[in-house]
């Protein structure tokens, strides 16, 4: 198949979602187009079925906001024309699904008729999307998509919920490839962040305020008065700077190192002992499923998707959003006794197993199928 693939290309987990999928859509054979303002964060490198069609924004002096849907849908429809794509598939509904609407209806007048699939991310639907500011545009659009898929059963509720949808919504797992994903020796690592064997803590996100980075300096605060303990806080974000005060404050600065932006995320999680992400919000958590692919054990907030992914008592932890005291007492349970620790980080692998690349990209290359054969004309 020729695949467009319409992604937002930062670090942000849709943008990898979609990255990681068109490469592996590759891989298996299939030609794949990215279309998007910039080249995506994972595509840095050559490979003959991937192809990278860059979003030129305007910055004509009359705009105060560049029109971004508008050019988006020209260069879809430039690309679907000229390099004779079969589907669509967009990520993330705003403004990717009522661009690809767009871009359909004009492809029409060419004869084209091309059938997209959108696949809801999470803020797109349970914070920006349902906001009246969007919310008519993101309804129109899901139900003028021709395949609609939700990355949890959580977010496809959430949808329904919150949104007026008559079209089916399939769920599809987000999936880890546990080639890149696995626990790496780094013993000089380990040993440069915890010379003394303290157990080590991660988060990483990028620091939005849904996240509740704050959440993961109080949980790590009371790890750390009972047991010697490191925290790394990977990414980079609007609540970063609030963290270190709140480390300083809290006289934790010396346990707890800031990372910054990481490419080489395995590579930090192969020496954790413990993943938290007690987040307001998350419609799946790739990052705790990265974590468990690298057998981190996580503690959660139990919001959204995450009881999918975490499972509570097997694989980690979950508790209400803000629940720092029960976060840090579930966090010492599993760290206090090496052995139990051991059988967390096995249960935390063998999950991650369940959302193995291999698994999900067939579904995702039938619903392709599907899609295209309902819509034959
Ligand atoms: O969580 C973020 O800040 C990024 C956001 C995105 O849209 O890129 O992530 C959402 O999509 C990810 C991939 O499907 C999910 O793993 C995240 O749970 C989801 N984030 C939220 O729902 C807050």
């Amino acid at each position: 198949m020729k695949i467009g693939i319409v992604c937002y290309p930062t670090f942000g987990g849709s943008g990898v979602v979609a990255t990681e999928l068109g490469k592996a859509l590759a891989g298996n054979g299939h030609q794949v187009h990215f279309i998007t303002y910039s080249q995506p964060a994972r595509l840095d490198f050559f490979s003959e079925n991937l192809y990278y069609h860059e979003v030129s924004v305007s910055n004509y002096p009359l705009f105060d906001h560049s029109p971004y849907e508008a050019v988006l849908a020209s260069k879809l429809v430039d690309v679907v024309r000229f390099e004779k794509l079969d589907i669509l598939h967009v990520h993330y509904a705003i403004p990717h699904a009522s661009a690809a609407f767009m871009a359909k209806q004009i492809l029409a007048t060419y004869g084209i008729h091309i059938p997209v699939v959108t696949t809801l991310h999470g803020t797109d639907i349970t914070l920006i999307g349902k906001d009246v500011t969007f919310k008519p545009v993101v309804t129109f659009s899901i139900n003028q998509s021709d395949g609609v898929t939700a990355v949890s059963d959580d977010l496809r509720k959430a949808t329904y919920e919150h949104f007026d949808i008559h079209k089916q919504i399939k769920v599809i797992p987000n999936f880890i490839d546990l080639n890149r994903f696995s626990l790496k020796k780094k013993d000089h690592f380990k040993k440069a962040i915890a010379p003394n064997d303290e157990v080590i803590l991660v988060h990483t996100s990028n620091f939005r305020k849904v996240k509740r980075a704050t959440d993961v300096v109080k949980v790590f605060k009371k790890v750390n008065d009972v047991l010697p303990s490191k925290l790394l806080m990977v990414g980079d974000g609007p609540d970063r700077s609030n963290c270190e005060q709140l480390s300083r404050e809290l006289e934790i600065g010396n346990d707890v190192r800031f990372l910054g932006k990481q490419e080489a995320i395995e590579e930090i999680l192969s020496v954790a002992d413990l993943f938290l992400m007690p987040s307001h919000s998350e419609s799946f958590g790739l990052a705790a499923l990265e974590a468990m692919a690298c057998k981190v054990p996580v503690i959660s907030s139990n919001t959204g998707g995450l009881p999918e992914l975490n499972v509570n008592g097997v694989t980690g932890f979950l508790s209400d959003v803000g629940d720092v005291e029960e976060m840090a007492k579930n966090a010492i349970y599993i760290l206090e006794d090496r052995e139990r620790l051991s059988q967390f980080k096995e249960n935390a692998l063998a999950h991650a197993k369940n959302f193995e690349l291999s698994k999900i990209l067939p579904i995702y290359e039938e619903y392709y199928r599907e899609v295209l054969e309902a819509n034959l004309v």
